[in-house]
């Protein structure tokens, strides 16, 4: 039995573990949760993982959740082509690159799409947001142009665990207008990796997904949807001038925070 990926294509999260299988050739099937996004998603994928958040990896009687933990089980299951060196310091260097994406570059993509596409503030509101934003990827494109150095990849000389972990981010960078600067090296590792089937394979499914997108501000309202505003996107909104957000959120009740577990 194939290997079951529970996914959004939009997950900048899946996709680390999408490209992670297609590096290494290992076959998978993807699923999206029923109703995911609503706060009440389908059981059969809270079984799997009861935080109800994607990626969710089914491998026979293995379920594993956390896009990190399913990245090693990936490495230790398929170990070869090998995306980590053998290097401790070189493996913890990369394992900071994938923590810093994931809780530091990611709500800035995520705090873009709650103004764009959930149209939480707009007007003035939303510019002093998008302005935090914007100054906050510049930032960021520094720390990672200084972590890429002169390298062909983050890790070296073959696209790898970093490589993997900082590509969707980047690619939902340049979706939101505030990517690396075209004439960066940033910018030139980004089109380098972009040429990877498998990194084209999930930048093309998240991209066909977006016309599902559309009128989604109308589900929050309705109450369809219910954002998860938890750990670091909820600190996020709040250091960046959208404490308003989030109250109006919580009032309207389209905002939740993290499940508990039980
Ligand atoms: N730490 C988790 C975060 C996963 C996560 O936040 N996934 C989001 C999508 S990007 C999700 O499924 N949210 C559930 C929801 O919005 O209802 C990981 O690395 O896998």
């Amino acid at each position: 039995m194939s290997v079951i990926v529970y996914e959004h294509p939009l997950s900048p999260y899946a996709q680390k573990i999408k490209i992670a299988l297609d590096e290494k050739g290992v076959p998978y099937e993807t699923r999206m949760p029923q109703a995911i996004g609503s706060g009440h998603p389908d059981n059969e994928f809270l079984k799997a993982n009861p935080r109800g958040e994607v990626p969710a990896l089914i491998d026979g009687e293995v379920a594993i959740f956390d896009s990190t933990i399913i990245l090693e089980y990936i490495e230790d299951k398929w170990p070869e082509p090998f995306l980590l060196p053998r290097d401790p310091a070189q493996r913890a260097r990369e394992r900071m690159i994938e923590e810093v994406m994931d809780s530091t570059f990611e709500p800035i993509n995520w705090g873009l799409g709650e103004l764009r596409w959930f149209k939480r503030a707009e007007g003035e509101r939303a510019r002093v947001i998008e302005a935090r934003a914007m100054a906050q990827a510049g930032g960021l494109y520094e720390w990672l142009a200084r972590q890429l150095g002169e390298q062909e990849w983050f890790g070296g000389f073959r696209f790898g665990w970093a490589d993997i972990c900082v590509v969707p981010f980047l690619n939902g960078a340049v979706g939101n207008g505030i990517g690396p600067a075209d004439d960066s090296p940033l910018r030139a590792w980004l089109a380098r990796a972009n040429e990877r089937r498998s990194v084209q394979k999930a930048a093309k499914a998240a991209a066909d997904s977006i016309t599902g997108m559309q009128m989604v501000d109308q589900a929050v309202k309705s109450g369809l949807f219910k954002r998860e505003y938890r750990d670091h996107r909820l600190e996020w909104m709040i250091r960046s001038g959208g404490l308003d957000v989030v109250l109006e959120g919580m009032k309207a009740g389209n905002i939740r925070f993290s499940n508990e577990l039980s």
